[in-house]
């Protein structure tokens, strides 16, 4: 018997990555998705990953989005250890302003597939809609909420730019 667990599982690399992770959570939010949050890192904890990453789902997750930076192997791992859909989130690092990360996730050998996002705010709020996009094939309410975001968003673009104050 599964345990109570929200449909989505926002794992990170390290306490850093929240910052950029949180627009996904915020994303979610605005949705009404629930979620869980988790600091669970490819290097420092590989043992808390693969306890996670094994047990998911049946945990009862449908989709976990994983966000690292650097040598960012936490998507692919998971990815590695649990037939759940994940989408990667490149976290931008300082050193490579998240190339590195963007590589480091998109690369995935055939046979093991991470949906990775842009690097960085974009990739972690996108995570969040291609989730919602999943759930929602079989949850009419969240198609119906995901398409009110959507015309939200689109009512929320002006036709024509105004000058901003300096
Ligand atoms: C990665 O190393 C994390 O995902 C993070 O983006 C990066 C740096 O981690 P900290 O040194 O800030 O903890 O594992």
């Amino acid at each position: 018997m599964p345990l109570e667990r929200p449909p989505v599982a926002i794992i990170m690399g390290s306490q850093s990555d929240w910052e950029t992770m949180k627009n996904a959570a915020d994303t979610l939010d605005a949705l009404d998705i629930g979620y869980e949050a988790r600091i669970v890192s490819a290097h420092r904890t590989p043992d808390r990953l693969v306890a996670f990453a094994k047990s998911a789902r049946d945990e009862g997750f449908k989709v976990i989005i994983a966000g690292a930076g650097g040598a960012a192997h936490l998507p692919g791992m998971a990815a590695s250890m649990t037939p759940l859909p994940v989408f990667g989130v490149p976290v931008q690092s300082k050193a490579l302003s998240g190339q590195d990360s963007l590589l480091s996730i998109v690369q995935m050998p055939a046979g093991i597939p991470v949906g990775t996002l842009a690097i960085g705010r974009a990739g972690a709020v996108n995570a969040a809609l291609l989730a919602a996009a999943v759930l929602a094939l079989s949850d009419d309410d969240l198609a119906d909420r995901l398409d009110e975001y959507r015309a939200r968003q689109t009512a929320s673009v002006a036709e024509y730019p105004i000058d901003e104050a300096p």
